[in-house]
């Protein structure tokens, strides 16, 4: 591709050079990659998380945890991976055939000091929500204190980019983490007002924003597969199963 021109920046003002640390320079050429090879779609939808998130706080106070979101929503992704088993898999790298994978290792994108990691939680479909919770937070903190093992961050079929926790409300367009096939981008969820038919009531909505391979992934699956992760989310029984 055409190289953006180097320019001496220091003929305009007073300029620091800064240089990058490792993460951030490994990360930098894994994004690149994945951009340039990956054609990418993202679709935008909501789910009405009113009483997912009414149970997440009533059973992080009764069990004395502090319980977010993200383990709800690695058992939601789980469940729905099982009905769309393409958003489980790889493209062979000659393009010829999918690697469909049996296990479900989920990787959640942590903002730290150093850079952005996915560290992946192994077998997240055979986890409790507590124990999501539980390996998440414990994942989470290796990360903050750069303890992650090369292991920690390895196998992943799926990533989880939450920025629902730093306040931002709008979707995003996250890059897939290939050969990942799609990403699962989380805004901040808010109080909205919602026509239930006879009148407005205040509902707790949250953003959802998917991309995925477009060779792998067409729209339609793409709608459905989003559609499911909804109505595992609206539906508690379920998503609790
Ligand atoms: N809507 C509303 N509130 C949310 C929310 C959402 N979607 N997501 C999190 N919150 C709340 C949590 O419940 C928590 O509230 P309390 O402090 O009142 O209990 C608070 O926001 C902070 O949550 P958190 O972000 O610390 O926790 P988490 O489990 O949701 O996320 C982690 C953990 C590691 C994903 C997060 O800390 C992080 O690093 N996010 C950034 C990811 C990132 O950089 N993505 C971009 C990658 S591409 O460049």
């Amino acid at each position: 591709i055409p190289a953006i021109p180097d320019i001496d920046f220091s003929q305009f003002g007073e300029i620091k050079r800064q240089p990058l640390q490792r993460i951030q320079r490994l990360s930098s050429a894994h994004l690149h990659r994945a951009w340039l090879n990956v054609p990418h779609v993202t679709q935008f939808e909501s789910a009405d998380i009113t009483d997912l998130d009414a149970f997440r706080k009533s059973a992080g106070e009764e069990q004395g945890i502090k319980l977010t979101l993200l383990p709800f929503l690695i058992k939601a992704v789980t469940q729905t991976l099982a009905e769309f088993p393409r958003f489980n898999a790889s493209l062979a790298a000659n393009g010829e055939h999918l690697i469909l994978k049996k296990y479900r290792h989920i990787g959640f994108a942590a903002d730290t000091d150093a850079g952005l990691v996915v560290p992946v939680v192994r077998d997240a479909d055979r986890k409790s929500v507590r124990e999501l919770a539980d390996e998440c937070a414990a994942l989470a903190g290796k990360a903050r204190d750069g303890k992650l093992a090369a292991d920690d961050m390895k196998g992943g079929c799926f990533t989880i980019s939450s920025l629902g926790g730093l306040g931002i409300r709008g979707a995003f367009t996250p890059i897939v983490n290939a050969p990942e096939v799609a990403i699962l981008g989380i805004s901040r969820a808010t109080v909205q007002p919602v026509w239930n038919g006879r009148e407005f009531s205040p509902r707790l909505v949250l953003p959802l924003s998917l991309s995925y391979d477009h060779r792998v992934i067409d729209g339609a699956l793409g709608a459905r597969f989003l559609l499911h992760l909804v109505k595992q989310l609206e539906n508690l029984s379920q998503l609790l199963l």
